[in-house]
């Protein structure tokens, strides 16, 4: 008999191919589990923001192995799921150079405006008003990362690369890295011109940017946040932003996506993305093949390829 599993989200065809017919796949893209088959259903593939939370799991008794689609699972109850031997996965590694390069390129977009020179020509102001103003150069200026992991650590490499002088902050330093560890953010923040948020989401870090690190960033500053939504604190934001006492922003992720508020919309200097930083063809190909073989890899072998840290152990054969 062939696994059954369910897919939460629309199923992207390359992870379907991959998982071939080696598993029978039920997918719920959105309302209630089918009751019919909720009893049999041994994986779960997690390839939507739906939360995956205990409410979830108790609708699905013979659950054995969550795979999530992403990195980042703040969307998963791993507690809950280990309390039930439910083996929990993540697609890490694979997407970290492009995260990095989109932080890059935001980074970039904003200090240079992009966004707005383009619409300069777009309108066709260029010979007839006045040029844009002179931007910012990145060049030897002062880059905090929050959460200086695996995208962090790439991130870093390619802003030293640039000529930036790189600063970081998280719960603990890392003394292995060449960089200078700042354990307050508020300071962090007093000393730079642009603050990456790179972080997990998820309780402990929601509301980690305050209105105090934003003022701390200052009408010079940059915030650039490709972590979660949440980690910012988004009216303190808007309001820094409309009073001029934030320079800029430039966001891929938003606390209600997909909505994002008329608000920030209405700004000028923000850039907005759809959480798209991973969304190159090469890194979601193999996002979409580490999320399969971490399934097949758990009915194969009774372990996954990359559980997340807190992941009930793999099961003894
Ligand atoms: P990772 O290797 O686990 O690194 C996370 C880093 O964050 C660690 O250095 C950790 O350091 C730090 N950290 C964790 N909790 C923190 C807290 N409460 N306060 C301060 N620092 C904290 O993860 P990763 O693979 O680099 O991915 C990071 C996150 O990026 C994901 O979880 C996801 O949310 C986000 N992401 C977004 C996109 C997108 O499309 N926008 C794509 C990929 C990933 P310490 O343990 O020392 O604190
Ligand atoms: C994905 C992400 O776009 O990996 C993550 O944590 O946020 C992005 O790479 C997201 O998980 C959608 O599947």
């Amino acid at each position: 008999m062939k696994p059954e599993i369910l897919i939460l989200g629309a199923p992207p065809p390359p992870l379907l191919a991959r998982l071939g017919d080696a598993v029978r796949a039920h997918v719920l893209t959105e309302g209630d589990i089918d009751a019919r088959a909720a009893g049999r259903i041994a994986g779960l593939v997690s390839s939507s923001a739906r939360p995956v939370d205990a409410a979830l799991l108790e609708q699905l008794p013979a659950l054995r192995v969550i795979s999530k689609l992403g990195v980042g699972y703040d969307n998963i109850d791993v507690a809950a799921a280990r309390a039930r031997g439910i083996a929990v996965a993540h697609t890490r590694d694979v997407l970290n150079a492009d995260v990095a390069n989109f932080a890059l390129t935001l980074l970039l977009a904003a200090s240079r405006g992009l966004v707005c020179e383009d619409a300069y020509v777009r309108r066709g102001d260029w010979g007839r008003a006045p040029m844009p103003p002179l931007r910012w150069s990145i060049e030897g200026e002062t880059i905090g990362i929050v959460g200086l992991g695996r995208i962090g650590r790439t991130l870093a490499a390619k802003l030293s690369a640039f000529g930036c002088e790189v600063l970081y902050h998280g719960r603990r330093p890392q003394p292995d890295q060449p960089y200078e560890y700042c354990p307050d953010l508020v300071a962090m923040a007093r000393r730079c011109r642009a603050l990456i948020l790179i972080l997990p989401g998820g309780p402990e870090s929601a509301g980690l940017v305050t209105a105090q690190v934003i003022d701390a960033l200052g009408p010079e500053g940059l915030l650039v946040n490709v972590a979660r939504g949440e980690v910012v604190d988004q009216e303190a934001l808007i309001a820094a932003l409309r009073e001029g006492r934030l320079g800029q922003a430039a966001l891929d992720v938003f606390a209600d996506e997909p909505h994002v508020p008329q608000a920030l919309r209405d700004l000028p200097n923000v850039i907005l993305t759809p959480h798209v930083a991973s969304a190159t063809r090469e890194t979601r190909l193999a996002m979409f093949n580490l999320c399969a073989d971490n399934i097949l890899a758990f009915f194969r072998e009774g372990a996954c390829l990359t559980p997340v840290p807190e992941s009930a152990p793999a099961p003894q054969t």
